[in-house]
Order: structure tokens, then C-alpha cells, then sequence
């Protein structure tokens, strides 16, 4: 690599709407309450299931969320309906994705010191895109202005970090100067609203960092790209079936199946070992132990397994300063949770500092960058 890469700027774009953990569970529990009277029945001789209730102590002790931002609240919370309710917008109106993420990657180039006609590339990299084409990326290409090109991508819960990737090493090969990567995450229209296992677990967020070449960089935190690294294996354990081919396939295109589903416990022992150990071998390409790292800026699924892997990596339990949890407020935001917490919590952070954000999820997939405070 001929030229060091940083990241100079990070921009956060929070909902204004959020839903605690309480309000999430009346309305789930008065849905239960509907769906049970109706089907009393059946229930009674066997043929349906009673659904049972949710818990607002129960989902903050499994995962430690305590609320969860959203894009739109009307309708989630509607026993009626159980799915927000947001407007169709016509083909020259600004999509819903590229409005959020339009907002967070002007907030990060605030922070980078950038012009939008400063940056050749961008990538929407997301767990889900509301449109196959043309991409959200060329929408919020042609909204800022920038001559290059721009394309999405999606890697579930390690899109930001492998858009990351993406723009580091089309940074290095030549290919741009300067990068934006945003993520849009934009799930709560694939939550099932209607599963006590799931209905907790996402809030909507977007966020964006500006990727460029250090000695272009003018911003008051930039950070050395040191290296990257990503893993991949294959699991349907966190999965969601939606997509084009149902319209051929004749199946309900929003059956449970085509929404998000996972079997929480599975990917919790699956991936708790194998971030540890990719954290692991990661920091070691740098001679880097454990205890090196001032900051950890981890993915954001649940509290209990960022403990579980920073005491597996330290030895011992990680402060709030060295491993900062963002989960409480925003919940689980796909892709977008290690960089809230990165963009959170990195300007205290003093020069030559080395931390590690790690995305960890869906795919499976795993993917780090080292980075260094200049
Ligand atoms: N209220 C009360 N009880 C409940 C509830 C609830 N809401 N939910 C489940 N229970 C019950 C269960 O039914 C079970 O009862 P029983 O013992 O009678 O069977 C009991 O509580 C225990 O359930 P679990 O074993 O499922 O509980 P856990 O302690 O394992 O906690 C978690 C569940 C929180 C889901 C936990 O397993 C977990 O967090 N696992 C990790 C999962 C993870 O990190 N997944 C990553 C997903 S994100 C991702 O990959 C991005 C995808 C793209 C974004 C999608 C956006 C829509």
C-alpha cells in the first residue's frame, strides 16, 4: 500500500420516534390478548397455538435493550396492523432510504471537513435496500451532487464494516479519493411485530463515514486504517426469505419465513467464539494484544455477548470507557450499531490510541478494522 488510508468523519442520523420496551410489549400483549379471543376456539380443541405474552423485563435482561428508535411509528404499535405505515412515494420523490441516508452522510462530511463534490464514490451498504434498482447509492449520489459512481451492497449485520472494506481498497488500488459509506438501516418494515422472540430486537438508525487518503484529510479526528479483516460462513440461523422470487414461487411474500427469524440461542454460541478469536488474530497481525486496544467499538446485538467476548479477549470485564454499549438505546440496528458506537464515543481518544470496530452477525459474518488515531 502506497498511501495511508483513513476514516475522517462519522455522521450518526437518529429517528425522531422511538418505542420503549414497555410500549412495545402492551401493544404485542393486547394483539395476543385480539389473536387469542379469536381464534378461542381452536385454540381450545387443539388446533392453533395460544401465543403468549411478551415481557419488557424479560427482553431487557436477554438483551439488554431498553428501547429502540423508529423511522415512522405509526401503525407498529396498531394491534390492527403491526407494521409501521409509511407513504409510497413516487418515482421522482426522494426514496425513504436515501432521506435517512442522505442525512447521515451529511453529518459525516460536516465531521470529515468535506464537500460533497470532494468525494468520488459511495456505497449504501445495509442489511436490506427498499428497491433492487437503480441503487439507493445513485440516489444519494445524484442528491449531493458528486461526479464518480456509487453502488450498494449488503451484508447484513457486517454491511458497514465491509462497505468499510470496499472503500479502503478502492482507496489503495486508486480507484477514488475520497469514499462515503452509509448505512441506511431502515429494518422496522421487516420486523415481525407479531413474534415475541424477535419483536424487540431492531431499531432503525443510519449512519455514514467518510473514508479518504491521509493526506487529503483535514479533519480535527481522523484514524489510520491499519488493516482489515473479514470472515464468512454460511448459516440460515439468522435469516429472512423475502425477495423477488416469491411473486413466482406463490407463497405469502410476508409470511413469518419472509420477515426477519433466527434461532437466537444458536447464533449466540456460534458467534460469541468466532468474533473473539477473529478480534483475536486481527490485533495479532499488529502485535497487538487485548490489553493494547483503548477502545472496543463492537457490534450491537445484545449486551451479553459483547461481554462475553471482551472478557474472553481481556480476561476480565471490559469498562463502559474501553467497550461503550449504545444496544440500550438504539437496540440492535443491523450493521449500523458499531459505528453508533464508534461515532459516539471516539473524540476523547488521544493520538497514536488503537481501537477495534467489529461487526459480527447475519451470514454468518465477521468483519474488523484496526484503526490508529493520528
Ligand atoms: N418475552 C418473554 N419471554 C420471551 C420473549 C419475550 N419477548 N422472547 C422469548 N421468550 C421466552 C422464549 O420463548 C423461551 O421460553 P421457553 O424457555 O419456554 O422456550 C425463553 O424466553 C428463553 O428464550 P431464548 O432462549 O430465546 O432467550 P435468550 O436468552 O437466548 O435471548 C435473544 C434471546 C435476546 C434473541 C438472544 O438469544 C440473542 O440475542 N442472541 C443473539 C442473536 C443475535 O445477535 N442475532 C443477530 C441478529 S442481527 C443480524 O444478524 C442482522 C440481520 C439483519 C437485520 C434484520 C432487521 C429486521
Amino acid at each position: 500500500m502506497s498511501q495511508q488510508i483513513v476514516i475522517s468523519g462519522v455522521g450518526i442520523w437518529t429517528p425522531e420516534y422511538s418505542i420503549t420496551n414497555e410500549e412495545l410489549v402492551d401493544s404485542y400483549n393486547a394483539w395476543v390478548d385480539a389473536y387469542n379471543d379469536d381464534n378461542k376456539q381452536a385454540i381450545e380443541n387443539g388446533e392453533v397455538e395460544a401465543k403468549p405474552y411478551s415481557s419488557a423485563e424479560f427482553i431487557e435482561k436477554a438483551s439488554g435493550i431498553k428501547q429502540r428508535y423508529i423511522y415512522e411509528k405509526a401503525g407498529a404499535l396498531d394491534i390492527t396492523r403491526m407494521r409501521p405505515l409509511l407513504d409510497d412515494r413516487p418515482d421522482d420523490v426522494l426514496s425513504h432510504q436515501a432521506e435517512i441516508a442522505l442525512a447521515a452522510a451529511r453529518k459525516a462530511l460536516v465531521a470529515a471537513n468535506k464537500d460533497a463534490n470532494e468525494v468520488d464514490a459511495v456505497i449504501v451498504s445495509c442489511a436490506y435496500t427498499q428497491r433492487a434498482y437503480p441503487a439507493i447509492a445513485i440516489e444519494v449520489q445524484e442528491a449531493l451532487g458528486i461526479e464518480g459512481f456509487a453502488f450498494d451492497m449488503l451484508v447484513a449485520c457486517s454491511a458497514a464494516t465491509f462497505g468499510m472494506h470496499r472503500a479502503y481498497e478502492m482507496l489503495c488500488a486508486g480507484n477514488a479519493k475520497c469514499v462515503l459509506v452509509i448505512n441506511p438501516e431502515l429494518v422496522s418494515p421487516q420486523i415481525n411485530y407479531t413474534d415475541r422472540d424477535s419483536h424487540f430486537i431492531f431499531g432503525d438508525v443510519a449512519t455514514a463515514t467518510v473514508l479518504e487518503h491521509a493526506e487529503t484529510a483535514s479533519a480535527e479526528h481522523v484514524y489510520d486504517v491499519l488493516s482489515t479483516k473479514a470472515v464468512t460462513k454460511y448459516s440460515s440461523n439468522i435469516r429472512s426469505n423475502f425477495g423477488y422470487m416469491t411473486r413466482a414461487q406463490d407463497v405469502d411474500p410476508y409470511g413469518p419465513d419472509k420477515l426477519f427469524h433466527q434461532a437466537g440461542r444458536r447464533v449466540f454460541k456460534d458467534v460469541c467464539p468466532m468474533a473473539a478469536d477473529h478480534i483475536e488474530e486481527h490485533i495479532a497481525r499488529h502485535n497487538l494484544t487485548a490489553s493494547d486496544i483503548r477502545r472496543w467499538w463492537l457490534h450491537q446485538a445484545n449486551i451479553n455477548m459483547n461481554t462475553l467476548i471482551c472478557k474472553k479477549l481481556l480476561g476480565r470485564d471490559a469498562t463502559a470507557d474501553e467497550a461503550p454499549i449504545v444496544l440500550d438505546e438504539y437496540a440492535n440496528t443491523a450493521s449500523a450499531g458499531s459505528v453508533i458506537a464508534f461515532g459516539l464515543h471516539h473524540e476523547d481518544l488521544v493520538k497514536g490510541d488503537v481501537g477495534v470496530l467489529c461487526s459480527f452477525g447475519a451470514g454468518y459474518s465477521i468483519g474488523s478494522l484496526v484503526i490508529q488515531k493520528r
